[in-house]
Order: C-alpha cells, then structure tokens, then sequence
C-alpha cells in the first residue's frame, strides 16, 4: 500500500482538488477521486470553461468535452456534447457501458438521457450576456490565462498505487460550431499509462493535439524524464515548431508512479493544486517566458 494518495489539477481550483484528495485518502479507487473531483468544476456556474455556465460557441450553443482513463488502459470520451452538466462521468459510462471509446453530439446526450442523466440547460443568464457583448465585435482572440483557460484536469494516485485521469472543458468561448479541442482527445488533453505516471493539459488545445501533448510527457517519463522534465520538454516542443506561441497559452501537468509531480507552461500566470500528504496547496508554475 502507497503512504500517502496525491491528487493535482490545473489552476486554482481548490475545492475540487481537495474533494479529490480526501476520497484517496478514505481509500476511493483514483477514478472515483478523479471524477467527483472534477464535478465541483463542472457544476460551478461561475466557472465559464467548465460544464454548466461554460461560455458558448459563437452561435451561443454550450458545447462540452471530457475524457477519462483509468489505471488498466481503459478510456472514455464525449464531445461537443450538449445539456449535459457531468461529462466526465458520461466518459466513464462510455468507458464502462459501451463497445466504443468516444460518443459525440447527439448520440452521447441521447446514452446520457437513457443511463440516468439529467437534461440541463448549460447557458447561464451571465455567460449569455458575455456573449452578446462579445457578438458586438465578434473578435476571436484567445486571452493569454484563466480568463479563457481554466479547464480542469486532473490526475490521481491512489492508496493503491494506481493512477488515473479526467479532464472536463466548455472549450474556446466563441469558437466554431462544432469545434473540439485536446481536452476529450485521449493522448492530447490527458494520458494514464499505471506503468510510468499520467499527464493533463490545458491552454490552446489546438496546439496540445499537434503535438500530442499528454502522451508525449508519458512516453518521456518512461524513458527517465521527472515529471517536471517531461512537461518542460514538452512545451519546449510546442515553443520550437510555433512562433506564435508569445500570444496563446499551455500548460502541463504530470505525476509519475512515485507520486511525484510536475507542471510547466508558455506563459506566467498559471497554478497547479496539488494534494499530498492531507495537504492541499497551489503550485505556482515556472514558464518558458517570463
Ligand atoms: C480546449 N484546452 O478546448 C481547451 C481549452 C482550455 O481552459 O484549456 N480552456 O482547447
């Protein structure tokens, strides 16, 4: 038996972070922590990136993403679901009750409806309001940190020594109808492998799938990289083939089977949870620039 469960998350996100963490410690399978973990996020109507009051598509349509992925290798996604608050635990049902790895659009909100899931609407009277500001101008800019990034992922480590995943997201605000970024795209947003550790991303998914960002940091822990090392390393790729990167955001999170953990991204500004020991504490990040 592991001494002491460790959970992390992107950003700030205390309260999720802790929920995770202190079902570890009660003994929960890392799974289970991930996925009640995350739902404080996708449940936070405060929180425009995540779940219910996630900001639209430019046509005002609440469009979610997640994927999980536990300590055998199984995996489940959905995308550009909508009137679905829990996506994350929608994945785990696609994992668990289907013959399929990802369910899309109509077809998961339908398995949704038919397993138990409630219908919600997911555009709150305030991100409705952002929106027909930003229809005003209509200006598709990404913004640098959690003004436009707070996507939640995150990975655990249980008593168990057994490490998994799940990472939930509204996407881009304003992006395309039917646009989907790394965050439900297993090897992108998020990778387990129970052998070596688990990576997470968040920022500018579009950038995180070119490089398959999460699979990338595994695959370098496995050949003798810290995690900390390994999401360095793995912004470094996206810096080097992108000159653009001065105006978008990414950034890594890793844990290995150890428990130890890392987190890298472009720019400052962003902050890792981090769960350890019955602490929960945030992480300041480094950045590639300053
Ligand atoms: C995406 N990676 O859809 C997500 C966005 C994000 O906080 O991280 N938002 O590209």
């Amino acid at each position: 038996m592991k001494e002491h469960a460790v959970a992390i998350c992107t950003w700030e996100f205390t309260k999720a972070n802790a929920v995770a963490g202190e079902l570890l410690d009660k003994g929960y399978e890392a799974i289970d922590a991930v996925i009640a973990g995350v739902a404080v996020e996708e449940e936070n109507i405060k929180n425009t990136t995540v779940g219910k009051g996630g900001s639209p598509d430019r046509e005002g349509n609440v469009t979610l993403d997640a994927c999980v992925m536990d300590h055998t290798g199984n995996c489940g996604a959905v995308m550009c679901v909508e009137n679905i608050t829990n996506v994350a635990a929608l994945a785990r049902e696609v994992m668990n009750k289907t013959p399929h790895v990802i369910l899309t659009g109509k077809g998961a909100e339908d398995f949704a409806l038919k397993n138990g899931f409630n219908a919600e609407k997911l555009l709150t009277p305030e991100s409705e309001e952002a929106w027909q500001e930003w229809l005003k101008t209509s200006d598709y800019k990404p913004l640098i940190n959690i003004e436009n990034h707070d996507t939640i992922g995150m990975l655990a480590l249980d008593k168990k020594g057994n490490i998994s995943g799940a990472c939930t997201t509204s996407g881009l605000a304003y992006k395309m109808k039917g646009r989907v970024g790394d965050s439900p795209i297993i090897g992108s947003g998020l990778f387990i492998d129970n052998e070596i550790g688990g990576a997470a991303a968040t920022g500018m998914g579009e950038e995180v799938i070119k490089t398959v960002g999460s699979f990338l940091i595994v695959e370098l822990m496995r050949n003798g990289m810290s995690p900390q090392e390994a999401c360095e390393e793995a912004i470094r790729r996206i810096v080097s083939k992108n000159p653009n990167h001065v105006n978008f955001q990414v950034a890594y999170i890793a844990i290995n089977k150890k428990g130890d953990t890392g987190s890298y991204c472009i720019h400052p500004g962003f902050k890792m949870m981090q769960y350890k020991s019955q602490e929960n504490k945030a992480i300041t990040t480094d950045s590639y620039l300053r």
